[in-house]
């Protein structure tokens, strides 16, 4: 199986209402396999010290270790009883309401192909390797399970109010690429980042981002790049503080401040920032004379 990168208006030829689909996991080669082993080893060898303990504590209660991609109704039930959580497949990128309707239902939405071997670093499409590996450990957290149902719920108002700009920045730099502070240091959370060979290195060692203390107001004044490592990396207290946050915030009147309120850049800092490392930006700078416009 291999990618197919379309947003498609309606669900797509076989698939239901709800956009999802069979994972149809008779149908992964030996080489789908294969690669979902290769990128699995290389990551869980350099994960411990890196990775929240959140997230390698979900590895151990899915049974994620098991070779092969797994298959989502056995991941399902071991998720379904550590959080009520579930996954299920679906062809690509889903519109938002569907996105947002199945994660407020406790449904995390999965790619189900698999990168082609000569993709393993990069790839634009959201796989099953990111999917599962990268998210699903997390979900069997159960404050951030119901973190990522709040988050599903503020994105149906968040439609309503046309503000979906600033809280898919929320998820991008959290769920995606969120940092957190525990007792022995900085540690990941993100799975755009734990799914990463390269920046679950970066992100933590790389001297060139800014690392900032969380803040919602903040972050969803940040713009982000999507075609690179990050600049800026928000580094949460814990889980608990996450979640409360964004239970407690009234997005109604925060969206209305953000409409005339400045947007920042991935390598500024703003004033009242808590910077826990301030970068040296020499990445950004680098890339930018290795490519001149
Ligand atoms: N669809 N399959 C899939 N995966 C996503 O992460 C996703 C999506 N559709 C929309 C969407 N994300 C965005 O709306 C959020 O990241 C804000
Ligand atoms: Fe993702």
């Amino acid at each position: 199986m291999t990618a197919e990168t379309h947003v498609f208006e309606r669900p797509p030829e076989g698939a239901a209402e709800d956009w999802s689909i069979p994972q149809d996991w008779d149908a992964y080669t030996t080489e789908d396999h294969e690669t979902w082993d290769i990128l699995f080893k290389r990551q869980v060898q350099q994960l411990p010290g890196r990775a929240s303990q959140a997230f390698l504590d979900g590895i151990d209660v899915l049974n994620l270790s098991k070779p092969g991609i797994p298959d989502f109704i056995e991941l399902s039930e071991r998720l379904m009883d550590a959080t009520g959580w579930k996954v299920i497949a679906v062809p690509g990128l889903v519109p938002d309401d569907v996105f947002f309707d199945h994660l407020a239902n406790r449904r995390f939405v999965a790619g189900n192909f698999i990168r082609r071997r000569e993709q393993l670093d990069y790839l634009q499409e959201p796989d099953v390797f990111h999917d599962v590996f990268g998210h699903v450990p997390m979900l069997a957290n159960p404050v951030f399970a119901d973190y990522m149902a709040a988050y599903g719920r503020g994105g149906l108002r968040a439609l309503k109010y046309d503000s979906l700009d600033h809280l898919a920045r929320l998820y991008w730099y959290t769920v995606e690429f969120g940092l957190i502070e525990e007792a022995d240091g900085l540690r990941i959370y993100g799975s755009g980042i734990v799914s990463s060979h390269g920046e679950s290195v970066f992100s933590l060692d790389d001297p060139s981002p800014n690392r900032i203390g969380f803040d919602m107001k903040r972050v969803m004044q940040t713009n982000y790049r999507i075609d690179d490592f990050q600049q800026v990396y928000f580094v949460i207290p814990s889980y608990e503080e996450l979640l409360r946050v964004t239970v407690e915030t009234d997005f109604a009147p925060l969206y209305k401040e953000l409409e005339t309120s400045c947007d920042y850049a991935p390598d500024d800092i703003a004033e009242g920032d808590r910077v826990i490392t301030r970068g040296t930006q020499a990445y950004a700078r680098e890339r930018a004379a290795a490519s001149p416009a």
